[in-house]
């Protein structure tokens, strides 16, 4: 048997050692920092702030080929989100939601950052919308909710960015193509129905070439299928995940701990 002091250290490492797998099974709590650039050429498209969520992949805010609904259009037309964020909300009431580069459109060559703190037990899919301008109602944003898992559930990054090309553009189909009444370069209040649905579609936004946009430089759309137009990156700040490797260490110092005392008892 070993002397009762040895015998309370081991106890103190058995119990450390549950501690340690307990915590690995439990929340991993990360902090991530999201960021949002417009990769497409100057004086080309610009995008409205674009609204993420981390969920469980349960809100789906479109589908390619159906009439869009009130979320995705308050995305499409004028980039407010305002009817996305409360559905993302419905849908997941537990999802880590936000808004990255809030407050005024994205240019070219400009890089928006959101940290967000987010439960990867629970919420490890990404969803994204954001308006493309000049537009009437163009976006990027993911039509499959479960397309974009980025966290496992301990929090290990399985994405690291999001490419998007200038064929990943949609057309929500809610409203028809007219410069005059395009977001960025027209007047919003002169928008008329389209009666389509969801398709994807980025020639169209030629249709606002030579106009000067509300950032004051003339649109040209200098975009083909394959340009690269977007990028969202994900970059975790902190992971409160006890890593393997530290519960490791200190169960060996610990049990350098008992094995220090046995040899000061014997002593
Ligand atoms: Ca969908
Ligand atoms: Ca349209």
């Amino acid at each position: 048997m070993f002397p009762k002091s040895i015998s309370r250290s081991l106890q103190t490492v058995a119990a450390l050692c549950l501690l340690g797998s307990l915590g690995a099974a439990q929340a991993a709590v990360v902090t991530v920092r999201v960021s949002f650039t417009n990769v497409a050429p100057f004086n080309g498209i610009a995008f409205a702030p674009l609204h993420v969520g981390f969920g469980q992949g349960l809100f789906d805010a479109f589908n390619a080929g159906a009439v869009a609904t009130a979320p995705i259009v308050s995305v499409a037309e004028g980039g407010s989100g305002l009817d996305w964020q409360p559905a993302f909300m419905a849908a997941e009431p537990n999802a880590t939601r936000g808004v990255v580069g809030a407050g005024g459109p994205v240019l070219a060559g400009v890089t928006r950052t959101l940290d967000l703190t987010v439960d990867t037990a629970l919420n490890r899919f990404f969803t994204f919308g954001s308006m493309v301008i000049p537009s009437n109602d163009h976006f990027i944003g993911n039509d499959s909710p479960t397309e974009y898992q980025v966290f496992d559930a301990t929090g290990n990054l399985l994405i690291s960015q999001i490419s998007q090309a200038a064929n990943e553009i949609w057309d929500a189909g809610s409203e028809a193509t007219d410069p005059a009444a395009a977001a960025f370069v027209g007047n919003n209040d002169l928008r008329t129905p389209q009666n389509g649905v969801v398709s994807f579609n980025f020639s169209e936004l030629g249709a606002n070439n030579g106009l000067t946009t509300g950032a004051g430089y003339v649109f040209t759309n200098n975009i083909n299928a394959n340009t690269e137009v977007a990028r969202i990156g994900f970059q975790v700040l902190s992971n409160n995940v006890p890593e393997p490797g530290s519960t490791t260490l200190v169960v060996a110092a610990l049990a350098g701990l008992a094995y220090t005392r046995r040899n000061t008892a014997k002593a």
